[in-house]
């Protein structure tokens, strides 16, 4: 069996962040958490590049645009967190449906480190308390994936 597996080496990579600005005392965390793991795996502080949208909603068309912009992998951060309304159904899968299309589209990885839970302390777990930080796996997996991409 050939099986494929990549070692996580960021040196030399570029790398975009796209963040939602909704909700930014999370997103922030999510945004030191991507750094922080994107530095700590090699990636060049230069070679990184953050830019914020106003909502998740918004992270497919900026996403896309990074991509095409010859960065070896793009991540996008945000946190969706339900409430009352229905636009919480409407927000999450535009994001997530919008930022694979961004991908597939592409064929550069578009990483999906959005958020979606029912209350704000979910979210809160999730960025840099007690279940891990989304920002950090999804460096991760983006250096995984541009690993991957590269290899061909
Ligand atoms: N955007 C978010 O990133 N998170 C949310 O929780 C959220 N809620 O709950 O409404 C949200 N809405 C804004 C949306 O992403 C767009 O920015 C807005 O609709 C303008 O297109």
């Amino acid at each position: 069996m050939i099986e494929r597996h990549n070692t996580l080496h960021g040196s030399g990579l570029r790398v975009s962040i796209v963040a939602a600005r909704f909700n930014d005392a999370i997103v922030r965390e999510l945004v030191y958490g991507a750094h922080d793991m994107l530095m700590r795996l090699g990636v060049g502080d230069d070679d990184i590049d953050l830019t914020w949208v106003p909502g998740a909603f918004e992270l497919p068309m900026v996403a896309k645009l990074r991509a095409g912009s010859g960065v070896d992998a793009v991540i996008c951060l945000g946190a969706v967190i339900r409430g009352a309304t229905p636009h919480f159904d409407y927000v999450c899968s535009q994001a997530a449906s919008g930022i694979a299309a961004a991908g597939i589209d592409t064929g550069v990885p578009v990483i999906f480190g959005v958020l979606t839970t029912d209350t704000i302390d979910q979210a809160v777990e999730r960025a840099g308390t007690k279940s891990g930080n989304k920002g950090s796996d999804a460096a991760l997996a983006a250096v995984e994936m541009a690993g991957l991409i590269t290899q061909g």
